[in-house]
């Protein structure tokens, strides 16, 4: 055996006071049970099921997965059926300043702890995504490499591509969306609810629409540009693809009609021809400022009119908000919207022909109390209504019991 002489020895001089300190342990043990604590005739294999029933998720407990929906390893699973996926992209070495989004897709998760599906309707909305007959469900992370970022971008498009060739779970005229698709085959395609990862993601997603849209329009909340041609001292092809570069490598593969529109930009320019650069890319601007001198139905006036009735993709960067409402974040830029702005915005896109969303650049090192996870997972939410319903809701004057507004 493995004891040897000299500790075996010791073992047993030990032995009578583990022994009774073991013993002295159970007391308290004993004592509940003997009390009536612990319910003694519920002592089997079942006793907590017949006593308490279930084993429900709290809002802070329970595996993490989006607003406690069901969870799937989709890429391995290919039983899953969704017409929505949340999909988390855990990528985040392509920044230029504070990298840490890598732990985005956790730190939207965590902040969605307080919803669910039973508990989803609100008043803005005056609609519960969850409840609109359409399948929703958290398709994991895609496993991301953090030391090749080609290989990563490819494993990006790939995951990506694999989630949309799936047939919907739901035919939209089932649920009242409509039957008109953009497909290039004509087929219905489910709509994946990217959770980044740094703002990079955004080129594999494109490529992998493209092949089954075609261009499309891009609504871009951030408050940087994200179209400049590459950075100074780039001196590799690869170190051309950033989270400041992907839409200008975007248009140069032709993943974008020249319909594209950015909302809440205010970063520091090189000059006046990085608006011209921009134009020549696709995208029309909103400038931060235009919220007070245009009014937030203007915003959704000029961006509705300029994506028209084209396939339309959203990306949301967690920065075009305040730092004060959302620090964590890789690049803050001070003076941005709040998080009730854009919230009221993006309820008046609802009806565009939306063909996926994503919300990128949560970096949770960097947050404090979990604000900002907490409004990334609270828009996701609003990204669920937008997604399923056919229009803006009403203007909202709630105010107390319904009936007058019924
Ligand atoms: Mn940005």
């Amino acid at each position: 055996m493995f004891l040897q002489g000299p500790v075996f020895v010791l073992s047993l001089g030990l032995l009578p006071f583990v022994w009774g300190h073991s013993t002295h342990d159970q007391t308290p043990l004993d004592f509940i049970t003997k009390s009536g604590h612990s319910d003694v005739q519920h002592g089997g294999q079942n006793a907590w099921l017949e006593k308490y029933g279930k084993q429900i998720d709290q809002p802070f407990s329970g595996p993490l997965s989006f607003s406690h929906l069901p969870y799937s390893r989709c890429l391995e699973d290919t039983t899953a059926e969704f017409d929505i996926a949340l999909l988390g992209m855990p990528f985040d070495t392509a920044v230029t300043y504070r990298p840490g989004a890598r732990f985005g897709p956790y730190a939207i998760r965590s902040g969605s702890r307080r919803q669910r599906e039973t508990r989803g309707y609100t008043l803005s909305w005056r609609n519960n995504p969850y409840a609109l007959g359409s399948r929703i469900i958290d398709c994991g992370d895609v496993p991301v490499s953090p030391f090749d970022n080609a290989l990563a971008v490819d494993q990006m498009e790939v995951a990506y591509s694999s989630l949309l060739a799936r047939p919907v779970a739901t035919k939209g005229d089932a649920v009242g969306l409509p039957v008109q698709t953009f497909a290039k085959d004509g087929k219905q395609h489910p709509r994946i609810v990217t959770m980044g990862g740094d703002h990079t993601i955004v080129l594999p997603i494109l490529r992998a629409l493209n092949k089954v849209y075609g261009p499309v329009s891009v609504i871009h909340f951030d408050a940087h540009l994200d179209t400049w041609p590459a950075y100074p001292g780039t001196t590799s092809d690869q170190s051309r693809v950033t989270h400041g570069t992907f839409f200008y490598l975007a248009h140069e593969e032709h993943l974008m009609s020249n319909t594209s529109v950015h909302a809440g930009i205010r970063c520091k320019l090189a000059g006046i021809e990085d608006l011209d650069n921009d134009q020549a890319v696709g995208f029309q601007l909103i400038s931060t400022d235009d919220i007070d001198d245009l009014g937030v139905n203007e915003i959704i006036r000029r961006i509705r009119e300029r994506v028209g009735d084209s396939p339309v993709y959203l990306s949301l960067d967690i920065d075009v908000i305040d730092p004060g409402l959302a620090p964590a974040t890789g690049t803050p830029e001070a003076g941005g919207w709040t998080t009730r702005e854009v919230k009221r915005i993006i309820r008046g896109l609802a009806g565009l022909n939306f063909v996926g969303a994503d919300i990128v650049e949560v970096a949770p090192a960097y947050d404090n109390a979990e604000i900002t996870g907490i409004a990334a997972a609270d828009l996701v939410h609003d990204f669920l209504s937008m997604l399923l319903t056919t229009e803006p809701p009403k203007v909202n004057r709630v105010r107390g019991p319904l009936k007058d507004e019924l």
